[in-house]
């Protein structure tokens, strides 16, 4: 399946004059429109390439018609979002669920989708067939030094099918920890994990990054031992200037700030970047926005914030990746809404009125500040955002055109109804 320049272009056409008039509508009212809109034209996120296909809960899983049996059916939907809305170009691995074999083959089919590498994920929370050693009692926290070398060898392996592609970051997400009180030393729980990750810094290439992402709670329950962002933040500052702090929207506990999270990481130059998702329990996978778009908001304004005062360039200094997994959804509907909804709020933060907010901070005009922020949150920047994919070549309405075209059948007269893809 690939969607032709012509489709975009007449669909494109049916919209523009009621996109025009919003546009201009709102245009005319900011002063810096033209800035916000090439800020949002260099702007990609990264999709991983386990949410192409449905997820599932432990309950059980709803697999949808045509989803990509291979990774480079996953590279081709992936594909097919960025030529939607020319904001998706880049694909994230979750190794060992796709194995790059021909690398050749698979670089030059990502140039011809126009997609790069984005970071690689070792993923070490489940045992694979035929794998020596297990991970049931954790990987690079083992208290078996031979599981831990397995661990250790794998992620310098996933560094390696990385490099070969062109990613620039390993991200290491554990679900190490432990269920139940008593069962782990908790300082020799640190110890043996932080000596683990500094073998695999230690095989980092000079230019590459490594994300420690941290997770409350889930697989275990007691304890993790990449719980927070302090813990986290302690491994990696301890492992040294090319290891980050990875945030993930659904891995904190109920109601924390996790916008105060981030402008203090990027106050210690130690914030990777995102995994973003939303929630409204934990780890729910949900599409970004759908549930806390305020939230969201809030999260964009910090990073502009932050990333502005360091003089950061937006766009590349941090990886920008979602991370959802949605059960009942069309997958790609599912990532092209999460897509939108970053965006916005990433447009929505831009808007924000920097020096208006600090002369209220410093006059403690609390009232003030709020409507500061909420008239930024309150814009419909929505005709900005389709202005700036419309400028490079992308849909005005990406989720319209992908059920014009029916994409979905047509995936599935290609792969067939019952094609799975690999993933949780
Ligand atoms: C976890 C983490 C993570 C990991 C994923 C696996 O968010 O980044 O790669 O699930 O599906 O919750
Ligand atoms: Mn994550
Ligand atoms: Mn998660």
């Amino acid at each position: 399946m690939h969607i032709s320049r012509t489709s975009i272009d007449a669909h494109n056409e049916t919209l523009y004059a009621t996109h025009k008039r919003r546009f201009e509508y709102i245009a005319s009212d900011i002063a810096h429109v033209e800035d916000i809109i090439s800020r949002l034209i260099a702007f990609n996120v990264a999709i991983p390439s386990w949410a192409l296909g449905t997820g599932g809960t432990r309950f059980g899983r709803f697999p949808g018609p045509g989803e990509p049996g291979s990774l480079e059916e996953k590279m081709e939907d992936v594909g097919l979002l960025h030529a939607l809305n020319r904001s998706s170009g880049a694909i994230s691995l979750h190794i060992p669920w796709d194995i790059p074999e021909d690398y050749t083959g698979i670089r030059a089919k990502a140039a011809e989708l126009g997609l790069v590498f984005d970071a690689v994920n070792s993923n070490t929370f489940q045992d694979q067939k035929h794998q020596a050693l297990s991970y049931k009692f954790g990987s690079l926290q083992h208290v078996d030094r031979a599981v831990r070398k397995q661990a250790i060898e794998h992620n310098i392996d996933v560094i390696r099918h990385g490099e070969a592609l062109g990613s620039k970051a390993l991200t290491v997400w554990l679900s190490d920890g432990s269920c139940f009180p008593g069962q782990l030393n908790f300082r020799r729980a640190f110890q043996h994990t932080l000596e683990s990750l500094e073998e695999i810094y230690a095989a980092l290439p000079g230019n590459w990054k490594m994300f420690v992402e941290y997770k409350a709670f889930e697989p275990n329950f007691y304890s993790m031992t990449v719980g927070d962002w302090g813990q986290s933040l302690l491994y990696t500052t301890k492992l040294g200037p090319k290891a980050y702090t990875l945030v993930d929207l659904g891995h904190h506990l109920p109601n924390a700030n996790i916008e105060q999270i981030v402008a203090l990481l990027l106050m210690e130059r130690k914030l990777a970047g995102f995994h973003f998702n939303d929630s409204k329990y934990g780890d729910d996978d949900l599409t970004v926005g759908s549930i806390r778009p305020y939230q969201l908001f809030l999260i964009f304004n910090e990073l502009v914030e932050g990333m502005d005062h360091w003089g950061m360039d937006h766009a590349s200094s941090l990886g920008w990746m979602i991370d959802a997994s949605h059960n009942v959804k069309d997958p790609l509907e599912d990532l092209l809404q999460s897509v939108e909804a970053i965006m916005i709020a990433y447009a929505q933060a831009l808007l924000v009125d920097r020096k208006k907010l600090e002369e209220a901070q410093s006059a403690n005009d609390v009232a003030s500040a709020q409507e500061i922020l909420q008239d930024a949150f309150r814009t419909d920047v929505r005709s900005i955002v389709a202005e700036a994919r419309l400028r490079i070549g992308g849909a005005l309405e990406p989720l319209h055109l992908f059920r014009k075209l029916e994409v979905r059948s047509a995936l599935t007269n290609e792969r067939g109804r019952f094609s799975v893809a690999t993933g949780l």
